[in-house]
């Protein structure tokens, strides 16, 4: 997910979700603006080195990275994703300079339990396509911070040894202090596999 406070509601079931999330976190909007705020002070919540990035998995890596790939490929069917419980998003995330995440649409059951379950990531990224529909690009896992306080960390989740980027404010209202780790395993990112934002993706 992106960075930063600034974003417009969504609307619809999605925000409604969102709202439902929220709410059972007992988070307040003000909660999350300031505690926002407090992030960026602290320059916390920024992209990862492309070192960091992780531009050639290992071969173990891979084969997870295989094994979820194998798994979510169904969801290039928009379709599917939308009965398997992932909410429509029209709102194509994207950083000027830097590249473009996509469309996040979010699996508000898998991302209200703190499990982290590899073959049941928490959002699917999609990109646009030329005739106004949606390619899958990639996966996203997100974990709530317990604590919601973006100073500490030891609850940093990780996927099979790769720590989650954050802890970051929500990036939409409803949205919790989170970690989170974008995997681009349906379009190739320059940046790495794990990079958040992708510089040869565009809305
Ligand atoms: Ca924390």
């Amino acid at each position: 997910m992106p960075e930063g406070p600034a974003r417009p509601a969504h609307t619809g079931g999605r925000a409604k979700a969102m709202s439902l999330l929220a709410h059972s976190r007992r988070l307040t909007t003000r909660t999350a603006t300031l505690t926002a705020t407090a992030m960026i002070a602290l320059g916390l919540g920024a992209a990862p080195s492309v070192a960091e990035a992780g531009n050639s998995p290992g071969p173990r890596m891979q084969r997870h990275l295989d094994e979820v790939t194998a798994a979510t490929k169904r969801y290039k069917r928009v379709d599917v994703a939308l009965r398997d419980g992932y909410l429509a998003s029209d709102r194509c995330e994207e950083k000027r300079g830097v590249g473009a995440m996509g469309y996040h649409y979010i699996n508000p059951k898998f991302a209200a339990d703190r499990r982290i379950r590899p073959l049941h990531p928490e959002q699917l990224l999609y990109l646009p396509t030329r005739s106004g529909g949606r390619r899958l690009a990639g996966v996203e896992y997100s974990r709530a911070d317990a604590d919601q306080d973006v100073s500490t960390d030891s609850d940093r989740p990780a996927f099979y040894g790769r720590r989650f980027n954050g802890p970051m404010a929500g990036h939409f209202p409803g949205q919790p202090i989170h970690y989170d780790l974008h995997v681009w395993l349906f379009q190739d990112n320059p940046e790495g596999v794990f990079a958040r934002y992708n510089p040869e993706a565009s809305c």
